[in-house]
């Protein structure tokens, strides 16, 4: 019984934390209700489009490392150099948190250090993937069937 107890405990632990791979409408959601849409300028399509490039909508991708040493971290990607502490390098850690706490399933922390990103003078180019697939296009099919 104790060893149960113990054993529903821990997987209640690691379910809370448990990554998780978004669905587009859902992603949407919690973007809208974040106060995304229209936040410096941008859509929530860019910012689905965004996310769905650099991470496919996985909160537990880390990237492979960057040519500074750096890596990126959860569905935004955020970089280790600027944004976060990885515990390797030189980091400006301008969101003040771990990069470990971009992997975890709620994403509330990695919106607001998307939206201290954003409010940089690069706005969204900080994003290479942004850049090259989503900038400038037509991005209503990210949006398109989400009731929001
Ligand atoms: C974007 O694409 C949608 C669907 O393909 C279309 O209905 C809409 O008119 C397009 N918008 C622009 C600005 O081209
Ligand atoms: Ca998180």
């Amino acid at each position: 019984m104790k060893v149960q107890a113990f054993a529903a405990l821990l997987f209640l632990l690691i379910a809370v934390n448990e990554a998780v791979v978004f669905e587009k409408c859902e992603l949407a959601r919690r973007l809208k209700n974040a106060g995304m849409s229209g936040y410096y300028g941008y859509s929530l399509g860019d910012w689905i489009c965004m996310a769905y490039h650099e991470s496919r909508f996985n909160t537990a991708a880390v990237g492979p490392p960057n040519s500074d040493g750096s890596r990126d971290y959860g569905i935004f990607q955020i970089n280790s150099r600027w944004w976060c502490s990885n515990g390797q390098g030189r980091t400006a850690n301008g969101c003040h948190t771990s990069c470990n706490n971009f992997l975890t399933n709620d994403i509330s922390d990695d919106i607001e250090c998307a939206k201290r990103v954003v409010r940089d003078p690069n706005r969204m180019n900080a994003w290479v993937a942004w850049r090259n697939n989503c900038k400038g296009r037509n991005l209503s099919h990210w949006t398109s069937g989400c009731q929001l």
